[in-house]
């Protein structure tokens, strides 16, 4: 059988992904218990798999070694956090970022700043105990179902003319969705603020 391209380091990832998951949980139960509603709809957490893994090397021409699945590549532990309403992805971040042992190594928001396409979503790299790196997407429900269709009609990126309508109406539905998540927003503040 082949070796791992994760060496003997598979142990240790899952422990610091179900440490960083543990984590999550603590925040929506102290959340739940202040505010009687969790801020997360629902996490996911997975080790990418050997295969997937090796594509990844090969895609970006470096070596399959577990020096490239743990050190080169950072998503080697992914970890996806929905949440209902915008504010609450940046309750979920500033909580990842105050984590004992962790470091931030990149933080993207395609929140604020959308990619052309239309993708939202807020990307962190952290580093836990200075080994090991984790790809965190935090996203609401509906940026989640956008990258999820999206995904699905894996549109090719090189566009034709007529190809360009398409991509236009996909972009069209990113900001229809980002204007609800506002509105959203803005009635669970009305509706708190009443309380
Ligand atoms: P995989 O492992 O195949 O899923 P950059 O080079 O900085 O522009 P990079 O390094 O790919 O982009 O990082 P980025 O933009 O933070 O994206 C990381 C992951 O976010 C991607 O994984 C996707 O899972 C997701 N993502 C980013 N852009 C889109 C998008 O337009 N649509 C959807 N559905 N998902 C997106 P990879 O890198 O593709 O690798």
């Amino acid at each position: 059988m082949e070796d791992s391209i994760y060496g003997n380091h598979r142990d240790a990832m899952i422990d610091v992904m179900n440490i960083i998951m543990g984590s999550v949980d603590e925040l929506r139960a102290n959340m739940t218990e202040e505010y009687g509603s969790d801020p997360v709809e629902h996490c996911l957490a997975r080790i990418k798999s050997e295969e997937s893994m090796r594509e990844k090397c090969r895609r970006q021409c470096i070596p399959e070694t577990t020096q490239s699945a743990l050190e080169v590549i950072h998503d080697a532990i992914g970890i996806r956090v929905v949440c209902a309403f915008i504010s609450d992805v940046y309750r979920v971040r500033d909580h990842l970022k105050a984590m004992d042992k962790v470091e931030v190594v990149e933080e993207k928001d395609y929140i604020k700043h959308a990619k052309p396409n239309g993708y939202r979503s807020l990307h962190l790299i952290l580093k836990y105990d200075n080994k090991y790196y984790v790809e965190i997407q935090l996203r609401t429900i509906s940026m989640d179902t956008w990258a999820a269709l999206e995904h699905h009609i894996h549109y090719k990126k090189e566009a034709s003319e007529q190809d360009k309508l398409i991509i236009a109406e996909l972009k069209r539905c990113a900001d229809e969705l980002a204007s609800t998540d506002m509105s959203m927003q803005t009635i669970r503040d009305m509706i708190r603020n009443d309380l």
